[in-house]
């Protein structure tokens, strides 16, 4: 009998894995036009955090959001079809690759503003804590996740998010994951300091490094910090050292980093990881991956079908959902 939630998490890292790579084929070849940002390299970040919490949980994201959105439950199809802007994806195709939200599963959001879903994941867990203390809700013991970059741990609005959860004991995991550069720029000529994590004594709480290649520590370090919060004793800052595949965006070519270094990050490349430990620890055998890929190949496909043969939006819509017009 084989782990069927490690199977399940494996199945879904190479879910946005392969999501993501597709979406380079479709964004390099014209067929989406814009731009968009990869999480390629990232997964066991997402997966991990989402086999440490419950699925009732709350999550914000980042511009860098369809493995977080995946990992939280998206459905491929309608993530697909927001990027071909069409009707059916998640934001009725007009929010496109970092805006996008589903509050029945708990996405609370990507965000284009960077750190922009600092403020809203301390907003959440406020609303989670007033439940609670001001409703008498006492079933309600959500945690929010809070995903954000190093590049969005250096705007204000970190530092006065922090110190209100630290005051308040808030129910929230901020989880910045640092993949060295913010668009260009690396963090030691954008910081003070070369770890984020240790910010978080400066605001009373406990700030952990994890290996971000690797879904069990990620997981264990999730779990432990959601235990806390669920007791009240609030919250949490967790660094996930991690590595992005692809450029920041599109029109990246990578100057500001090497091909040696890109190549020494795929030797811990998250994926393989948790194949090996699967294969050697657990027992799976090679068929049963094999199949798992067809099986993923085949579910991206079809968004990618699903997301080609909606007709385009009416252009007579063009003004709906605008809330202020000239
Ligand atoms: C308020 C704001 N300033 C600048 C930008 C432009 N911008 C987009 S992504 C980015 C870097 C983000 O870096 P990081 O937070 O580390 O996330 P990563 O891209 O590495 O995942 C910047 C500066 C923005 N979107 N919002």
């Amino acid at each position: 009998m084989h782990n069927e939630q490690l199977i399940g998490d494996y199945r879904r890292m190479l879910l946005i894995r392969l999501f993501e790579e597709k979406l380079d084929e479709l964004f390099s070849t014209g067929v989406i036009k814009g731009t968009s940002h990869l999480y390629a390299g990232q997964e066991a970040v997402a997966v991990g955090v989402c086999a440490a919490l419950r699925s009732s949980d709350y999550m914000t994201s980042t511009h860098r959001g369809h493995g977080h959105f995946l990992a939280k439950g998206g459905d491929p199809k309608r993530i697909m079809a927001e990027l071909f802007g069409k009707a059916t994806g998640y934001s009725k195709g007009r929010g496109g690759s970092q805006h996008m939200a589903c509050i029945d599963i708990g996405f609370l959001g990507s965000n284009g503003i960077t750190g922009g879903g600092i403020p809203i994941a301390t907003g959440a867990a406020l609303a989670v804590q007033m439940k609670q203390s001001v409703l008498k809700q006492q079933a309600e013991d959500s945690v929010v996740v809070c995903f954000f970059g190093e590049g969005g741990a250096h705007i204000g609005m970190f530092h006065e998010s922090l110190n209100m959860a630290g005051i308040w004991k808030l129910p929230v995991i901020y989880l910045c994951e640092n993949n060295l550069y913010a668009m260009s720029v690396p963090l030691s000529e954008a910081s003070s300091v070369q770890d984020i994590a240790v910010r978080g004594a400066s605001y009373n709480m406990p700030g952990v490094i994890v290996d971000g290649c690797d879904y069990f520590k990620v997981r264990e370090v999730v779990g432990e910090a959601a235990r806390r919060a669920r007791a009240g004793e609030g919250p949490t800052l967790i660094e996930a050292k991690t590595y992005r595949y692809y450029g920041h965006s599109k029109s990246d070519k990578r100057e500001y980093r090497t091909r040696e270094e890109e190549a020494e990050w795929r030797q811990r490349d998250p994926l393989l990881l948790l194949r090996d430990r699967l294969r050697n620890t657990e027992g799976v055998e090679d068929s049963l991956l094999e199949s798992i890929r067809m099986q993923v190949e085949a579910e991206v496909e079809e968004a990618v079908q699903f997301a080609t043969e909606i007709p385009e939006p009416d252009p007579m819509s063009v003004m709906d959902e605008v809330f202020v017009t000239p």
